[in-house]
């Protein structure tokens, strides 16, 4: 048998060459590329630590101080600081609020909340797909195929964009919950430009009976970013919090969907620059008066939703997912995130600007949040070809639906966000660079376009040996190579040109 330190102690470089190799080409490829995914982000090293830890050998069924395996002092100690935390980033009051840390990502948040909240065949009401919301927010195709396993479990009934504005028509909204009557409204989405009227969704959720989730996964980050330069990342609960430190709607870089929501459910890789991982939070406590509710009526989530976690969905916690967005957590509430969440926005606008100044279409006709979505129709471009050409130069962005689309592999947009980049240090003037890449790389789609024809076999085969793709390439290498990456140091790479 091998000794301990020669199977346990050796590093990966000895272990597993290939494994390494494919690692540091991956460095490579994030460092000298332009990562436009808006859902994407780079973490931090401290980050990257924590999740490298010994954290991953343990099991922890359960709760903090109720589990079913032993020895597990430290990592009670670990997951109560991150629901502390957690609650701290999103200035909630632990009388009124609680969180559940332990889903391994978004789609299993989500499910965990409606198994909580739902029973089998329950009707719901989310964004449809093609007006910018998730998959698990209860997608089927317009042929009547249920994709997504929210809308294999319940009735599903989606809400839309208006077409003429790309702006959510509530006015219908409103129609369709009044006669679907679901039990659950749900906001939040992932390709949706603008911010939201959580006070409209409230009423309307109010109106029909409805429970108000939002998934806040994409502006998670925003939502968190609040000026707390005045308590030195202190962590203050309770009243003295509420009253001293109540952040004023300018102090805001999103809506504050708590405000108005019943269960708030969030991916932590996103906006808020954590690793990969889900957070559902839930109003516990009194519920406010209510015409027909008893005196001492108080909210039942707490224990359906963590049950729902463990044991009905999940088993062990990611105690080391657990302790990295704990570390996240701590560097969302620094007086820098509020900066950072700001140059977002800003670097979304920035490049936005630039898309229309050379006549481009973008849905809504610019963005309030971390990402625009290119309307490429109006070009006879579709968003496979943006994405196929854009990788090859090395800008990697995501073909997306836009409203009216029918084809999820052929849609007509793009989705650009600028999260990732922003952590790198980028600026609007470094955005407009990218902008005129993006640009470039549309030129070259439509130059190829009209050489070989729109059916994609023609299409592929002007990109081949393309000496534009060659130049513009070259072009995004050398930009993106020039700024700091978060999380490994690219003077230590492996592939370094
Ligand atoms: N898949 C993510 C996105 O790209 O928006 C959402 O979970």
């Amino acid at each position: 048998m091998e000794s301990v330190s020669e199977w346990g102690l050796s590093p990966l470089s000895a272990v597993d060459p290939e494994i390494h190799d494919l690692i540091e080409h991956e460095k490579r490829r994030q460092s000298h590329g332009i990562e436009l995914i808006a859902s994407e982000n780079f973490t931090s090293f401290a980050v990257i630590e924590a999740l490298g830890s010994a954290l991953t050998n343990k099991y922890s069924e359960g709760m903090p101080g109720n589990r079913y395996y032993g020895g597990n002092e430290h990592i009670d100690a670990i997951e109560n600081l991150c629901r502390s935390r957690a609650l701290a980033a999103y200035r909630l009051d632990h009388a009124k609020w609680g969180v559940n840390v332990q889903p391994y990502s978004g789609s299993p948040a989500n499910f965990a909340a409606y198994t909580a909240l739902l029973n089998p065949h329950d009707r719901i009401m989310g964004l449809d797909l093609p007006s910018g919301g998730h998959l698990t927010h209860g997608y089927y195709t317009s042929g009547g195929k249920k994709i997504s396993a929210t809308s294999i479990y319940f009735e599903s009934l989606p809400y839309k964009v208006s077409y003429a504005t790309g702006y959510i028509d509530y006015d219908k909204l409103e129609e369709k919950a009044l006669d679907f009557r679901p039990k659950l409204i749900i906001c939040g989405g992932s390709a949706y430009p603008r911010d939201w009227d959580y006070a409209r969704f409230r009423s309307i959720a109010d109106k029909c009976g409805a429970l108000l989730l939002c998934d806040m996964a994409h502006i998670s980050g925003l939502v968190a970013a609040q000026d707390r330069s005045d308590r030195s990342g202190q962590v203050v609960f309770g009243f003295l919090q509420r009253v001293l430190f109540a952040p004023s709607f300018q102090d805001l870089e999103a809506a504050n969907p708590f405000e108005f929501c019943d269960v708030v459910t969030t991916t932590t890789h996103k906006s808020l620059r954590g690793p990969r991982s889900g957070m559902i939070f839930y109003r516990k406590g009194p519920k406010p008066p209510k015409k027909g509710q008893p005196e001492d009526a108080v909210y039942d989530f707490e224990d359906k939703i963590n049950f729902s976690v463990f044991p009905a969905l999940q088993g062990g916690p990611h105690n080391h997912q657990i302790a990295a967005l704990a570390v996240a957590l701590k560097q969302a509430v620094s007086p820098g995130f509020k900066a950072y969440a700001k140059q977002v926005k800003a670097n979304a606008v920035a490049l936005g600007n630039y898309l229309m100044s050379k006549g481009y279409k973008l849905v809504t006709d610019g963005t309030e949040n971390h990402l625009v979505l290119w309307d490429l129709r109006p070009l006879g471009l579709t968003g496979n070809k943006v994405e196929k050409l854009c990788d090859l130069c090395n800008i990697t962005v995501n073909k997306n639906a836009v409203f009216g689309d029918s084809s999820a592999l052929a849609p007509g947009g793009v989705r650009i966000g600028t999260p990732a980049m922003t952590s790198r240090g980028l600026v609007e003037k470094d955005f407009e660079q990218i902008a005129e890449f993006l640009h470039q790389a549309v030129t070259i789609c439509l130059s190829i376009q009209k050489e070989h024809g729109k059916l994609l076999k023609d299409f592929n085969k002007g990109l081949v040996n393309n000496k534009d793709i060659e130049e513009l390439k070259a072009a995004v290498e050398k930009f993106a190579a020039s700024f700091d990456m978060p999380g490994f140091q690219m003077s230590a790479m492996k592939y370094k040109d």
